[in-house]
């Protein structure tokens, strides 16, 4: 699906939006086994980037030197975040570069970085430094205790926000309730479906077709993963320093556009069954009818 040669960008891969449960073993044989990799989707992030990878390296470096791998996934930034990232290679072997210019987008950046993974728990987090680096080991800790998905939250514990005015909070808040009301099963399962920052294990989202629309991935995950065991941790999402948000209203229509995909996704085997029984139960009627019918012909007649 993929190729890498030292230095160069990865190809990125075409068609569904799938991940593979197994890895195809283009790693040398004696070279030490991926757990995690980690996605950095980056949209005009080449401020952000070098301090980013530095500070996920230095905490990885020290919890599972080798085992793990960063992939930037950036979408051509006219400021060529991928540029920037991919001259830091030699200094970070860990770190690999895609540049996409066909597909844009945050959550199909992530599922495309995943594809060509290597690990067994697959992760994101945004370049901005708004997700605290340190978190990680934290959502690492809840997988390597049998999570499926570890999820960091602002809702959670010690979790939180810095200075968001009440306009910002309102929306994040009000998006959460719409998406409890469409899809109370999903969105209901962790206190904070909105973030982008998480661990989830390849198993539970191997071989599915993802159909994201938009920014959160987090809720295509849950909507369509075999998910079982989440783990939580709290975290305070900081303010950017460099750069700036690309949210936008677009960015609201969409989730709505998403959960309504999702709710309309989950719908057909109720759907399927309900309407099994219905017409089981109407057929059974109508035999039940022809038999009384055949009763009262032949003995009342
Ligand atoms: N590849 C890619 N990354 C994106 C895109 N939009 C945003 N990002 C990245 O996703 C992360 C979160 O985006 P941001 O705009 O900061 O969202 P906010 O924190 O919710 O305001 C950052 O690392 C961005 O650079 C996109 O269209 N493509
Ligand atoms: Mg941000």
């Amino acid at each position: 699906m993929s190729a890498t040669k030292p230095n160069s960008l990865l190809t990125v891969p075409t068609g569904l939006l799938q991940v593979p449960a197994v890895v195809k073993n283009t790693i040398k044989p004696d070279s030490p086994e991926i757990k995690l990799s980690l996605v950095i989707p980056t949209f005009k992030e080449s401020k952000n980037i070098p301090k980013i990878v530095q500070r996920l390296t230095q905490l990885l470096d020290a919890k599972i030197p080798d085992a793990y791998e960063l992939i930037v996934v950036d979408d051509n930034s006219p400021d060529l975040t991928w540029e920037t990232a991919q001259n830091m290679i030699p200094e970070y072997p860990q770190l690999q570069v895609m540049c996409r210019e066909k597909e844009r987008g945050l959550s199909t950046a992530v599922i495309r970085g995943w594809q060509v993974a290597k690990g067994e728990i697959l992760g994101v987090i945004d370049a901005d430094l708004q997700h605290p680096p340190e978190t990680l080991l934290k959502l690492l800790t809840k997988m390597e205790q049998g999570a499926d998905l570890a999820v960091a939250s602002r809702h959670f514990e010690e979790g939180g926000v810095s200075e968001w005015n009440i306009m910002r909070r309102l929306l994040s808040r009000g998006a959460q309730v719409l998406g409890l009301i469409i899809l109370p099963g999903v969105l209901g399962r962790v206190s904070d479906p909105m973030s982008g920052y998480f661990m989830v294990r390849r198993k539970a989202i191997a071989e599915k077709i993802l159909r994201p629309v938009g920014y959160k991935i987090l809720i295509e995950v849950l909507g369509r993963g075999n998910i079982h065991w989440v783990g939580e941790v709290g975290y305070i999402f900081n303010e950017r320093i460099e750069g700036e948000s690309k949210v936008t209203w677009k960015q609201y229509i969409e989730y709505l556009h998403h959960l309504l995909n999702l709710r309309l996704a989950r719908w057909p085997s109720r759907f399927i069954c309900f309407g099994t029984v219905g017409l089981s139960a109407a057929l059974e009627v109508r035999n039940r009818k022809s038999e009384v019918r055949s009763f009262f012909y032949d003995n009342f007649r």
